[in-house]
């Protein structure tokens, strides 16, 4: 069984093998942990992204999935690319930012990633409140990994908050 790991710190610093990026449906960087992670690893995962644009994802990717490229000089070896819904007050798109968690497990599943680092999706530029985007993504992340029949594919599935306030809103969740 995965063990879920609550971490206070930046995400481009994470040792595992796979971090996911909070992105834009572009792939062509942003800001927030997309700048940092674009900076951080250097120019060839902006490379991968140019080229799923111009194959697999010329529309871009959608919300609520994700896929996989290089992680450049990152101390990881993938980066997946999800990108989150911007918060609603007016439609309920709870279903997509948990889609973002789940597909992200798929495709690290996929890659054989046992070690997955996620941010907060959807709760910094995207308008997310932060205690409700806890509870999905923690809620998610344990159905996909904890649950009944669920594989052993991971060893440790760690979020990596940036600030007190975002580790104490996972805390209260977990
Ligand atoms: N490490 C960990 N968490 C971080 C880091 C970091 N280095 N930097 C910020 N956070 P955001 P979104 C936290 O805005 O809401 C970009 O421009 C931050 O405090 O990165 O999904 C993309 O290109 C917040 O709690 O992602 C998109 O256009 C959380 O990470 C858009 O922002 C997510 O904040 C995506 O917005």
């Amino acid at each position: 069984m995965a063990t879920i790991r609550l971490l206070r710190g930046d995400i481009t610093e994470q040792s595992v093998d796979a971090v996911v990026n909070a992105a834009n449906s572009s792939l062509l960087g942003g800001g927030g942990v997309d700048g940092a992670i674009h900076r951080r690893g250097g120019p060839e995962i902006l490379a991968e992204c140019r080229a799923l644009r111009a194959s697999r994802y010329r529309e871009g990717l959608p919300t609520g999935r994700a896929v996989a490229t290089t992680a450049g000089r990152l101390p990881a070896r993938w980066v997946i690319h999800t990108v989150g819904p911007v918060w609603s007050p007016a439609e309920d798109r709870s279903g997509q930012l948990a889609s973002c968690y789940r597909e992200s497990l798929r495709v690290a599943r996929e890659l054989g990633a046992r070690t997955v680092a996620f941010p907060a999706v959807s709760t910094g530029a995207y308008g997310w409140p932060l205690d409700d985007g806890a509870r999905i993504a923690l809620r998610t992340v344990r159905e996909e990994t904890q649950g009944p029949g669920k594989d052993e594919a991971f060893e440790e599935i760690r979020f990596v908050l940036f600030d007190q306030r975002a580790h104490d809103a996972f805390s209260a969740a977990l």
